[in-house]
């Protein structure tokens, strides 16, 4: 190794080591491991533009394992992105430009935010299937417009997450050969050697996947990492570089899980500097080491993007339709003006909401080329397929994604496809199985990612397949979660629009649900209420004494109970809130208007009670496990009638 490369490997280490101790916080073991690996994959291979961060065609580096931010922030830092070095000495403050975990959007440079284990390698796949879709859409002979890698540096404990396996089985299946992950593999993790908790063979285990796997025995040989990543480069399949590495190299307890996530005390870090030679200035980088990241990462990458301006703007001129297009989809400048030609349902007429949603997916398909996604082996029950035939290897430009029975991954990759930018990721499958893949909408939430999940069969009335198929406390999971747009349309009127507003929103995750059963498409739903997440949807002939709040599937039932009510002299108003998400974000009058203080106000839905009482006095949920039937007792069974309702309602204006 040149004493260049080691200098920037210690200083690396040694940087890191004093940021976490400065911190009192962090996690020590993988910055002293891995430094090598990054520094190879950084100043030899990767190619990235610290003056234009989304250069489209950067490779994409991904931190699978989060807890490595320190390292990751130094890279940055020395490559010549946004973060200073009194943003290093202010690693996990408050208000830092550092904080804990990477974060996308909050710090410049990073590509997703990671720290749950198994995510982050998991939406890479989503990346590098972006990056073959676009490249098979838009390169042409001598204009590889889109040809980047998508990069992870994992350990352990991504491996033995369930998510991981899942997205590496579709990888492999899918051919995403320019994916390349590195795997610090340590042999120990948080609470001891890794040898108490794994058994396995990794190499059998990818090659079985139809991954490329390659071994490198010292993970300080940069000369074996730089000709492991070469090879990777060059293969034909995803490919997993296994290199062995010590957890806390060159701390006094290395090789140890007591390094992997404590702070080292001032002695230790002495006893680093002095076991690994290294005496530069403390939480600085000798200035040989700003240079040649300067030179390596920095000016190369600007190189590298400079190049590929430069063709783009030949091929702006050899191709200028192509071009036109490719601008539409990097910027995503789609828009859904015209929607006069949208499938319309007639007043009256009954459809499951499902069967509505796969039918506006499949028109907005038409509308919107960067749209892309399927279901997890459920698109015959969900609805919800993406067009122009099944992506894989032999029709890379298919936008329709089978995921397997793989919702976790499917979620991620999802995501990864999303952050990659150019496509807009989407995904479907059974509302009671959201459960398997609640961590990764968490994060689009948390990144403002406007990933979109969608989901069928959203209540008991499932029927059949009982409990286990049949939500109950899903809708609570979801709209709970901060910055999560759930929206349950009632019929067709509001299916439609939650589809615009989710496919036209770049902020936050959306997720609709729908209905297993046909509802009637009602004459009094209104696009512009769902806007407004809540609406009147049925005003009583008199002055209503109550007022009844219901959606989705439950609102035609709540109408006719409000009716039957008005039949005995009890007056009530309905409103339909799709969203709640959206109604808080209405003015206080226009809240007001839709849920007078002074009145009784009940909730009616087929699903767990709980959200409902930030809006009302009552409410009449469901807050048991549902039981196999079929679908015509299950209304009559649980209370779900006009008739119970109304009787219901009587009582609560009787208290
Ligand atoms: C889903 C998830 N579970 C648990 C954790 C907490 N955690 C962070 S790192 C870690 C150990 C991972 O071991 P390994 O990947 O081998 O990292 P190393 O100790 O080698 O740095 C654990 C359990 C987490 N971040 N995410
Ligand atoms: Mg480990």
């Amino acid at each position: 190794m040149s004493s260049i490369d080691t200098l920037c490997i210690n200083s690396l280490r040694v940087v890191g080591a004093e940021m976490i101790t400065k911190a009192k916080s962090g996690h020590p073991g993988i910055v002293l491991g891995a430094a090598p690996i990054l520094h190879t994959l950084f100043t030899k291979h990767i190619n990235i533009d610290a003056e234009d961060d989304k250069w489209f065609n950067r490779d994409r580096f991904i931190l699978s394992a989060g807890h490595g931010s320190a390292l990751l922030y130094e890279l940055l830092h020395l490559s010549g992105f946004d973060v200073t070095l009194d943003d290093l000495k202010n690693f996990r403050q408050k208000g830092s430009k550092t904080p804990g975990h990477p974060e996308y959007g909050h710090v410049q440079g990073v590509e997703i935010t990671t720290g749950p284990l198994g995510q982050g390698i998991a939406s890479s796949v989503g990346m590098a299937l972006a990056e073959n879709f676009l490249a098979a859409k838009f390169n042409k002979p001598g204009y590889d417009i889109i040809d980047h890698y998508t990069y992870v540096l994992c350990g352990d404990g991504d491996l033995q997450e369930g998510i991981s396996m899942e997205a590496a089985s579709l990888a492999g299946h899918l051919n995403l050969k320019k994916l390349i992950v590195l795997y610090d593999s340590n042999d120990v993790q948080l609470d001891g050697d890794v040898n108490q908790t794994n058994s396995e063979d990794t190499k059998g285990k990818f090659e079985a996947m139809n991954w490329n796997y390659i071994r490198v025995a010292d993970g300080n040989n940069i000369t074996s990492l730089d000709s492991a990543i070469n090879t990777a480069k060059d293969s034909n399949k995803p490919t997993i570089i296994e290199i062995k590495t010590v957890i806390g190299y060159g701390a006094p307890n290395s090789g140890e899980s007591s390094v992997h996530g404590k702070p080292m005390p001032e002695d230790d870090i002495k006893a680093l500097r002095k076991n690994l030679g290294y005496n530069g200035p403390v939480l600085e980088y000798p200035e040989e080491v700003i240079n040649y990241y300067k030179t390596n990462v920095t000016e190369r990458g600007i190189k590298a993007a400079s190049y590929w301006n430069e063709m783009l703007a030949n091929y702006r001129d050899d191709y200028k339709e192509e071009y036109d297009e490719f601008i539409k989809f990097m910027y995503n400048e789609f828009k859904l003006d015209d929607l006069s030609d949208m499938p319309k349902y007639e007043v009256g007429s009954e459809e499951s909401t499902r069967k509505e949603m796969g039918k506006y997916i499949d028109y907005l398909s038409t509308k919107l080329p960067n749209i892309i996604g399927g279901s997890a082996d459920l698109s015959s029950s969900t609805m919800v397929k993406g067009a122009d035939g099944v992506y894989g290897p032999s029709n890379p430009l298919g936008r329709n994604i089978k995921f397997g029975v793989r919702e976790h991954a499917m979620a991620a990759i999802t995501n990864g496809i999303t952050l990659h930018g150019g496509l807009r990721g989407y995904c479907a499958g059974f509302f009671v199985f959201s459960d398997y893949l609640k961590p990764a909408v968490r994060l689009a939430a948390i990144m403002h990612l406007p990933s979109l999940f969608f989901f069928s069969h959203d209540t008991i009335c499932v029927g059949e397949d009982g409990p286990t198929h049949q939500p109950v406390e899903q809708l609570t999971m979801f709209r709970s979660m901060p910055n999560t747009n759930v929206i349950r349309p009632a019929d067709a009127t509001e299916m439609a629009e939650a589809m615009i507003l989710a496919f036209g929103n770049n902020t936050y995750p959306t997720v609709v649900t729908s209905s297993r059963q046909a509802l009637p498409n009602l004459a009094c739903t209104s696009a512009e209420g769902v806007k407004k997440g809540a609406y009147i949807a049925y005003k009583s002939s008199k002055a209503a004494k109550a007022t009844l709040i219901s959606c989705g599937s439950e609102l035609f039932i709540t109408i006719n109970a409000a009716k039957k009510l008005e039949e005995e002299g009890i007056y009530c108003n309905v409103v339909s809130m799709p969203s709640m998400f959206l109604f808080d974000q209405q003015s206080k009058e226009y809240k007001e208007e839709i849920l007078p203080k002074n009145k009784l106000k009940v909730a009616v839905e087929l699903g767990a009670s709980m959200p409902w009482y930030k809006y009302a006095d009552e409410v009449y949920g469901l807050d048991e496990f549902g039981a196999s039937m079929p679908i015509k007792h299950i209304h009559e069974t649980y209370g779900f009638t006009a008739e119970a309702i109304s009787e219901k309602i009587k009582e609560y204006l009787n208290k």
